[in-house]
């Protein structure tokens, strides 16, 4: 059978599958990203709003939480205490970072190796042995300039955010001006509301103030009134589905009041909406309180209570990440248990080349392509260029050694095939999942 442009030989699959999946535009499916309508620190021709959610620019990228906790490393307690690293600016701190660990040492980390990506990816020379010259180009740059550049450098065509229903920051905003803040239509809203289910002392506070009939004992109206919330902030933010993290100590089923309110509240107003829930389950939060955001950590998932709530709610669709490497393999059988599981993303500390590569590699097997293989969960918008370049070269490379095992197997994999698997994987796949 001689080989046609529509079917080129086993040698050329190689280059012709990591191009199509550096070309593929990208839907990313979780990220703390935001347009300027949210408000930004920095940038030309804006007014600098300090509580700002869009975060952008080279002292974000350096004092990534990260980083912050990379550079406390290199520092014994008694050099540097960490109270007086908090009490530094964040310039002060972004300093410190790009001297200890990209100046003094090698920037080899994945953290690392993501700011000299991204600076190289943006035309900047990443061996300056301080910030000024970046600050300086940043500084000249408008937000709305940057995402189109970034975006396109980063060949993400939609960024999915996370708007946070107990920041009370952002739920002003929303409730000031929700058109502005849903104008740009690349910037998708998810609702995200963990208290509900991990802190409902606190939720039920929250939305009492906010004039909800809701009870600590989830007596009385408490029940139809979190719905109404919910059904309110759907709609409000347009949401394309909802989300919550979980620690590794959830179970289902279980009789705790955030079950309750998960199951009786939450689960059915994604059902009256016909959103998803995704799950993001395995975080600690504050195992170390002294590092803030950092100080976050991870624990394995209970497999059997996510098989019980894909079960127990059919009609709902749940996206699920796990934050443990050991529940990687569970979940993607899992799913070949339950049509309405979606395993998505390699989150934060799987994040790195080596374990993208056996996740994505277990889960094609298992699954083919009816998986999305990578979130960014950038928080600062220059990271989509590294995070998704490093993604796209791992991904790529899984898929080369799969299209050359079927191949062997006497399959002829074509162009026109190879295209659109990789479009499901980077952008077809979530869109069908979400409802956007
Ligand atoms: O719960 C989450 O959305 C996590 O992704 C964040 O809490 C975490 O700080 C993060 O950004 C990890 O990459
Ligand atoms: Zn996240």
């Amino acid at each position: 059978m001689n080989s046609t442009s529509a079917n080129p030989p086993a040698s050329e699959i190689g280059p012709l599958v990591r191009r199509v999946v550096a070309e593929t535009p990208v839907w990313d499916l979780h990220t703390h990203l935001f347009p300027p309508a949210f408000g930004t620190p920095i940038g030309r021709g804006v007014a600098p709003d300090s509580r700002g959610l869009m975060l952008w620019g080279i002292d974000e990228l350096v004092t990534y939480h990260y980083l912050i906790a990379e550079v406390l490393r290199e520092l014994s307690a008694q050099e540097l205490p960490t109270e007086r690293f908090w009490s530094l600016s964040q310039s002060e701190q972004a300093d410190l970072i790009w001297q200890k660990l990209f100046v003094e040492s090698t920037p080899l980390s994945e953290a690392r190796r993501g700011v000299v990506t991204t600076l190289t990816r943006l035309g900047l020379d990443p061996h300056e042995p301080t910030l000024d010259g970046y600050r300086k180009w940043f500084a000249a740059q408008s937000p709305a300039e940057q995402i189109d550049r970034v975006l396109g450098v980063a060949g993400v065509e939609r960024v999915t955010m996370t708007n946070e229903l107990f920041d009370a920051g952002e739920r002003a905003r929303w409730l000031a001006d929700p058109a502005a803040l849903r104008a740009d239509k690349r910037f998708i809203p998810v609702l995200r509301f963990d208290a509900l289910v991990v802190d409902w002392p606190r939720a039920c506070a929250e939305l009492r103030s906010w004039g909800y009939r809701v009870q600590e004992d989830l007596a009385g109206d408490t029940l139809a009134e979190v719905g109404r919330l919910l059904d309110e902030w759907i709609e409000r933010i347009g949401a394309a589905y909802c989300a919550m993290s979980l620690p590794p100590a959830w179970r289902y089923p279980a009789p705790t009041p955030g079950n309750r309110i998960l199951t009786e509240a939450i689960l059915p107003a994604c059902e009256r909406h016909g959103v998803a829930q995704a799950l993001m389950i395995g975080v600690t939060r504050a195992q170390n309180p002294a590092l803030r955001l950092a100080g976050d950590s991870l624990g394995a998932a209970d497999m059997d209570s996510v098989a019980a709530l894909c079960r127990d709610f059919p009609d709902v669709n749940f996206l699920v990440t796990l934050l443990a490497r050991e529940n990687q393999h569970a979940l993607a059988v899992t799913a070949r248990k339950f049509r309405n599981l979606l395993p998505f993303g390699c989150w934060w500390f799987l994040n790195n080349p080596s374990l993208i590569s056996e996740i994505t590699r277990m889960r094609i097997e298992l699954l083919g392509t009816s998986v999305v293989p990578q979130h960014s969960d950038c928080r600062v918008l220059e990271q989509l260029i590294y995070k998704w370049d490093h993604s796209r070269r791992i991904i790529g490379d899984v898929l080369v050694e799969k299209y050359a095992d079927l191949t062997a197997a006497g399959w002829r994999c074509e162009e026109p095939a190879i295209r659109k698997d990789v479009q499901r994987l980077l952008y077809g796949e979530t869109a069908r999942w979400l409802r956007a």
